[in-house]
């Protein structure tokens, strides 16, 4: 029953132990909302390729192309929660995605659905990175995989291309990520608007993920939803309360476009 409960929201899902990741949760105030009795994290992908050639003249990163997937992943997951309650009448379900206390990359690793790539990101074998995470955190106690494979092919290639270094061996320099700075509020220093320009993209960023191999020859099977929403520029003008770049208000994006706007080139 839950299997097939799940299998209608997402394409890939598996479980692993809240126990074994509750010392690495991420302090934030949705910690509040896990259950008092958590025993397991259902873990779903959310798979929103739409295919290269889609993205050419684009001036947004992919995951900010689809409508914000934040609104539409709780929907999905609040569909599947609603269900398992009546199927489980016993036991909590509670639905997240980022902004979560769940280390999202490392409980999809632990439920056995991919590997976590040298650029930080979770990687799977048929929709590479290009997939969100969202979970279900129950009291269910459920069977967890034994995981034996937890890390990329190891080439290097995401670190090379990386325009501002910001990938290191213990991980992601959150501060140094042109995915950050794009998000950031306020004047940006110089060497940051260059960087933004060199990039040709006004939200988020793509690079370490675009050269990875591992991203070669993936499916194109968006999540329906996220298809039939695609916008490749920034909208601007209008209402853009249903996209990624609404979180940090208009005027982050416009300023971001401004940039662009003086030569900005996609790399
Ligand atoms: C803060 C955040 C950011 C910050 C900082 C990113 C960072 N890597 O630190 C910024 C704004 C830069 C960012 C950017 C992006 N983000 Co972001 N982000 C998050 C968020 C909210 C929290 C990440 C975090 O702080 N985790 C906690 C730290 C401690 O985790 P960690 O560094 O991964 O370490 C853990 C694991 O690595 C594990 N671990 C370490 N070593 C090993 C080894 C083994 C063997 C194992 C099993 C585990 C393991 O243990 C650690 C502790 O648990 C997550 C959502 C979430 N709740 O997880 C999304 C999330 C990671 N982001 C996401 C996305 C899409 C992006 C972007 C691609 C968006 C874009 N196109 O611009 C970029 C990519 C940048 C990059 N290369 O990482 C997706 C990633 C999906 C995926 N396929 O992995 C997530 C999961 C959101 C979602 N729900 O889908 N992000
Ligand atoms: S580019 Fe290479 S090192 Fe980087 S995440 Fe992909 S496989 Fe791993
Ligand atoms: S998202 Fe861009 S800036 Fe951030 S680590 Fe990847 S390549 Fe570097």
């Amino acid at each position: 029953m839950i299997n097939k409960i799940l299998s209608e929201v997402s394409p890939v899902f598996g479980f692993c132990s809240f126990e074994k990741l509750s010392e690495s949760l991420i302090d934030c105030r949705a910690k509040n909302r896990i259950p008092e009795n958590a025993k397991s994290i259902i873990v779903l992908l959310f798979p929103y390729f739409l295919g290269d050639d889609a993205y050419e003249g684009s001036d947004i990163s992919k995951y900010a192309v689809v409508p914000d997937y934040h609104d539409i992943i709780t929907n999905l997951l609040l569909s599947a929660s609603d269900k398992l309650s009546e199927a489980y009448p016993d036991e909590e379900f509670v639905v997240f995605t980022d902004n979560s206390p769940i280390p999202e990359v490392r409980a999809a690793i632990d439920a056995g659905l991919g590997v976590k790539g040298l650029n930080g990101l979770f990687i799977n074998k048929v929709f590479g990175s290009w997939v969100f995470i969202g979970e279900i955190v129950t009291t269910m106690v459920l069977d967890y995989p034994d995981v034996h494979e937890t890390v990329c092919i190891n080439c290097g290639k995401c670190v090379s291309a990386c325009p501002t270094h910001a990938i290191g061996k213990n991980g992601i320099d959150s501060e140094k990520c042109l995915s950050f700075i794009t998000q950031k509020k306020g004047n940006l220093t110089a060497e940051q608007e260059e960087l933004i320009r060199q990039s040709g993209c006004a939200w988020g960023c793509d690079i370490c993920q675009n050269v990875c191999p591992m991203n070669a020859s993936v499916s194109v099977l968006p999540i329906e939803s996220f298809a039939k929403g695609a916008e490749f520029k920034a909208r601007i003008g209008s209402d853009i309360s249903d996209r990624a770049y609404f979180w940090r208000g208009e005027k982050v994006i416009k300023r971001n476009l401004s940039i662009l706007n003086k030569e900005g080139k996609k790399l």
